[in-house]
């Protein structure tokens, strides 16, 4: 019997919700007002708030053209020169793991696409095995473990009252998870909370997480923007690789080179041995080859131009800190409007002890709301502004409409 051409195939399928960050940004498109301002992703804006490529990013890639590369498939696990700049990036170019070949490491696709791997990886060689997630997270993770189909549960690490880490309940549901769960911390620049540990507490998380038998998942995303050292933003990462400790590692090169859109990352799994790692490897590109096949190769030419070349290596740091420091100086100027303009007393120090792109602000999701819908100011619903899409100038903007608000609505 022909089936009849008004009835959809697709009927069943229901409207999925936005995005809730990159969602943000469509909302943001869509608002004509002079005034808006665009909070919500979290990517680097110059002062007249344009996107910015980086100008040692220029020229890595006048380098390429000039070398004439060609557009061939690139193997499984990405560029050879890639995945060695980018280990020696995050673990330092003297390191011993990789000398003795302990690390297995595979081009992604960017972030997302590393910890995915990653989550596959999991989900194929440790099937029900949970990963635990801290409490706030990313908006991301939890949709990439579940389709990944890996159980998790969360952590606390945020605790509203002091606006600061929950340290003690960080360590106590780490400690009560069933042994050999899978830890996923945020290497740096924790995201939404832009609260970091100490390193002190670096090494009591690392202890626990010994005692117990877990394994580690750092997620990378931001090195070189917590501290605007490439180095100090990776000793997360070292200090556990330094004890031996077995960790999978995703990073990123969005944010740090700016190369959103060219989709560049890495995961790296360190190994006890150059065998295992062997191993290891061989299945991360099993898992990649019906997936994606390999991956692109435009983004991955640009960092192992940048990070090889010791004259731009030093010019891209240069860049960083000029990044960090821009998005330090927004801090001060909102902290500073912020703290002139409430007559309460409150006390918004905070917004100056988070690090990263991020502020934390506290608003809840209808003071979150009456941002974009009276103020045209676009951010996510858990309260997180990113400051890396601020300018000195829209400081006094934003302030009056935190503290409108903050006070105004329940
Ligand atoms: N980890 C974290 C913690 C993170 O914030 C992001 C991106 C990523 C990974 C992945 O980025 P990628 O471009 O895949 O390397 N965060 C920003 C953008 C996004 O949500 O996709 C954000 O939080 O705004």
């Amino acid at each position: 019997m022909a089936v009849a051409t008004n009835v959809s195939r697709f009927e069943g399928v229901k409207m999925a919700p936005p995005d809730p960050i990159l969602g943000v940004s469509e909302a943001f498109k869509a608002d004509t007002d002079d005034l808006k301002l665009n909070l919500g992703v979290g990517a680097y804006r110059t002062e007249d708030l344009r996107p910015y490529v980086l100008n040692v990013v220029k020229k890595a890639e006048n380098m390429m053209l000039e070398k004439g590369e060609n557009k061939e498939y690139l193997p499984i696990e990405g560029l050879a020169a890639f995945i060695k700049a980018t280990v020696e990036l995050l673990l330092g170019a003297d390191n011993d793991v990789t000398k003795q070949g302990r690390v297995a490491t595979v081009q992604g696709l960017s972030g997302t696409g590393s910890l995915r791997l990653g989550a596959a990886f999991i989900q194929r060689y440790f099937p029900g095995t949970q990963v635990l997630i801290s409490s706030p997270t990313w908006g991301n993770h939890k949709n990439i473990f579940n389709d990944a189909g890996v159980p998790w549960s969360e952590y606390r690490y945020y605790d509203s009252k002091t606006v600061g880490l929950d340290f003690e309940g960080m360590l106590a549901d780490i400690k009560a998870a069933p042994s050999g769960s899978f830890v996923l911390l945020h290497g740096c620049a924790h995201n939404p909370t832009g609260i970091d540990p100490t390193p002190d507490q670096w090494e009591k998380i690392a202890d626990v997480i010994q005692e117990k038998n877990h394994t580690t998942f750092f997620d990378v995303a931001y090195q070189g923007f917590a501290s605007g050292s490439l180095d100090e933003d990776a000793s997360s990462v070292r200090l556990f690789v330094a004890r031996g400790m077995e960790v999978f590692v995703a990073q990123s090169y969005s944010k740090n080179l700016g190369l959103y859109a060219e989709r560049i990352g890495a995961i790296n799994v360190v190994c006890s041995s150059s065998e295992v790692a062997n191993r290891v490897k061989s299945q991360l590109k099993r898992l990649a080859r019906p997936m994606y096949s390999n991956p692109p190769v435009h983004g991955a030419q640009i960092v192992a131009n940048v990070v090889g070349n010791p004259v731009l290596f030093d010019e891209w740091k240069s860049e960083m800190e000029l990044m960090s420091g821009r998005i330090k100086g927004v801090r001060q100027r909102l902290y500073a409007n912020l703290s002139a303009k409430d007559k309460s007393g409150k006390d918004w120090s905070f917004v100056l002890r988070q690090i990263g792109m991020f502020s934390f602000t506290g608003l809840n999701k209808a003071q979150s709301e009456n941002m974009s819908s009276k103020w045209h100011i676009y951010m996510t619903k858990d309260g997180r502004i990113s400051l890396a899409g601020l300018s000195l100038s829209k400081c006094e903007y934003l302030a009056d409409a935190i503290i409108d608000s903050y006070y105004n609505v329940s």
